[in-house]
């Protein structure tokens, strides 16, 4: 089945040459020494930083790009109104003639990949057809690729996605280091045969098609026709004092610090986090009737600028070695520098546009979306049973936004169904990691507006439907968190970080039956928080309602919610006045 599939691929792009990856250390050598020679990648002084690399992108491919994203149902209902959508057969003759010819004079390399262990019964494999080496490179870091997915894929169907950079190379032109075509992106999905094809893109989500594509919204519409959730959440272990583990996921819209949550360094004594997975669950109730969850990525696409040895040290030591560094800042001796790192700021920076750094100019060294990407297996912290091949037991699901006002710490949810409410009502201000404008609020329910494969009306009634699928004691306690609240003179209320530690303390202790919480119109608020050693904070603002700011989120909430039409479940209607009555 692949094999022909190849062959009509090939047959469509015209590449010069093709090349099955085996995944081995030799082709990754290999591949990453020609990007070295086209100008692409910049290797990093190898006692710094061992087999390190920098490269920048078109200053015009620096982040997703949902308006050129598409999910191609055959109805348009399907996709729903957070999605572009396009007729299938339209698309697919429009792919066609795109795809013609569009990796003449390049090598087409084609990726067998799985997506989570590759012992599990929960993993689902991929074939990615690229065009780019950087593609390559990359995927050998954020999935398992290669030689073993190829062998245990054999007979088993796969998702098959076909990239180009959208560059064909004419007879004796020169490539250009990063080679894209910014005025001619498609990123085009089929949930309907599970097809995924991206074009014009050698960035991130839109190239690696592991991630987003897969992952998300491909995976999200297969976890709907088949009972299970993939999401956009990280997973961590949690150990308290005692020994006591648990798991929890939490969603959060993108570089609202799920990488950092995912890593956290707990300030209180006695405690221990360790990583499953910093961006994508898939999650399904096992034979016990709990909710399971595995990471189908192995490896971390993480926003640079902010990270730091305080806010993030088991970030900062997986990237000590063997890491891609995309549209960061490069040092006079060939290392790695951004916004927010520690230390002093070096002087003779390259700015991640490849020029010297103008510090006068008021503009950031290192793109805001800057990238690093590495394998899950550097990370100190990562989590032993992240490869479990039945997945890990998910106690709590906590959904944040970046919200400056009216949404308290910490809150829990009455029951399930007041838990999807809570999803569904995520809402955030807008980061860099997707084109547009920074700073305005958007709704992004359950953080998940990028990346919901099929109508967000049917994605909230699946989860009502998941939540129906075993006790109700059996299910994890729904979480709503806001690490972002600030004051009157914008200064932020929560010091965050490793002190979040203590909501999740909190958070751990809910779901044992411990920790002591009173009913608000909202939720569940905490009646204390640990504090201990920690400076003054107002935990009385950050654990208020406010209700005339609430009444305001509710009437925002009702009018967000009429974009959904019939589709928008009833029991999410009557949440909603439920909680403007409670109000
Ligand atoms: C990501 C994103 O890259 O959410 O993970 O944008
Ligand atoms: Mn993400």
């Amino acid at each position: 089945m692949m094999k022909s599939w190849v062959e009509k691929i090939s047959a469509l792009c015209l590449p010069a040459r093709v090349h099955v990856c085996d995944g081995s250390e030799e082709e990754a050598a290999t591949i990453a020494s020609e990007m070295v020679e086209r100008g692409t990648f910049v290797p990093l002084e190898a006692k710094k930083r061992p087999h390190s690399f920098w490269c920048h992108s078109h200053p015009d491919d620096v982040a997703r790009v949902e308006e050129n994203t598409f999910i191609c149902s055959k109805k348009k209902e399907d996709a729903g109104p957070t999605n572009n959508w396009k007729d299938p057969t339209e698309m697919y003759a429009m792919l066609q003639t795109l795809f013609h010819g569009c990796m003449t004079g390049r090598t087409m390399y084609v990726i067998p990949y799985c997506m989570g262990p590759l012992s599990s019964p929960l993993a689902r494999f991929g074939v990615e057809i690229t065009d780019s080496p950087y593609v390559v490179l990359n995927m050998r870091l954020m999935t398992r690729m290669g030689n073993e997915a190829l062998k245990l894929m054999q007979g088993k169907p796969f998702v098959p996605g076909v990239h180009s950079v959208g560059m064909p190379l004419k007879e004796g032109q020169k490539d250009s280091p990063w080679p894209c075509n910014p005025g001619n992106r498609w990123i085009v999905h089929f949930p309907g045969e599970r097809s995924i094809w991206s074009y014009g893109s050698g960035y991130g989500g839109n190239a690696l098609l592991g991630k987003k594509c897969f992952s998300l919204r491909i995976a999200s519409a297969i976890g709907r026709d088949e009972g299970w959730l993939a999401e956009h959440m990280l997973i961590l272990g949690i150990t308290n004092p005692q020994g006591e583990k648990k798991y929890i996921a939490a969603a959060f819209p993108s570089a609202c610090g799920k990488t950092n949550l995912a890593m956290l360094t707990p300030t209180i004594p006695g405690w221990k986090i360790e990583t499953v997975g910093d961006d994508i669950a898939w999650m399904r109730f096992g034979a016990d009737g709990r909710l399971y969850a595995i990471n189908p990525e192995a490896g971390y696409f993480g926003v640079a600028p902010g990270t730091s040895m305080k806010t993030n040290p088991n970030a900062m030591r997986t990237i000590a070695k063997n890491t891609i560094f995309t549209n960061v800042a490069l040092t006079k001796d060939k290392d790695v520098w951004w916004e927010g790192m520690d230390g002093s700021f070096p002087e003779g920076l390259t700015s991640w546009l490849g020029t010297p750094w103008d510090k006068g100019a008021g503009k950031p060294a290192a793109h805001p979306n800057s990238r690093f990407t590495v394998s899950s297996r550097q990370c100190p912290i990562y989590d032993k049973t992240a490869e479990a091949p039945e997945g890990v037991p998910i106690s709590a699901i906590i959904f944040g936004g970046r919200r400056s006002s009216t949404l308290p710490l910490v809150f829990e949810s009455f029951d399930w169904a007041h838990g999807v409410f809570l999803g569904a009502s995520v809402s955030s201000e807008t980061t860099a990691a997707a084109k547009g404008e920074v700073g305005k609020l958007r709704h992004d329910p359950f953080a998940m507006l990028p990346f919901c494969g099929y109508h967000m009306g049917d994605y909230f009634a699946h989860w009502l439907e998941m939540g129906k699928k075993t006790a109700p004691d059996k299910l994890p306690r729904i979480y709503h968190v806001n690490w972002f609240l600030k004051d009157a003179n914008g200064k932020f209320l929560w010091p965050g970080f490793g002190e979040n530690a203590r909501v999740l303390q909190w958070i751990f202790e809910r779901t044992s039956q411990r920790g002591s919480a009173h009913k608000t119109a909202i939720g569940y608020l905490p009646d204390a928080l640990n504090v201990q050693g920690l400076e003054s904070v107002n935990l009385k603002t950050l654990l208020t309602v406010d209700r005339d700011a609430w009444r305001k989120e509710c009437e925002e909430l009702s009018e967000y919610f009429q974009l959904f039409g019939e589709k928008l479940p009833k029991v999410i209607a009557e949440q909603l006045d439920a909680l403007r009555e409670r109000l």
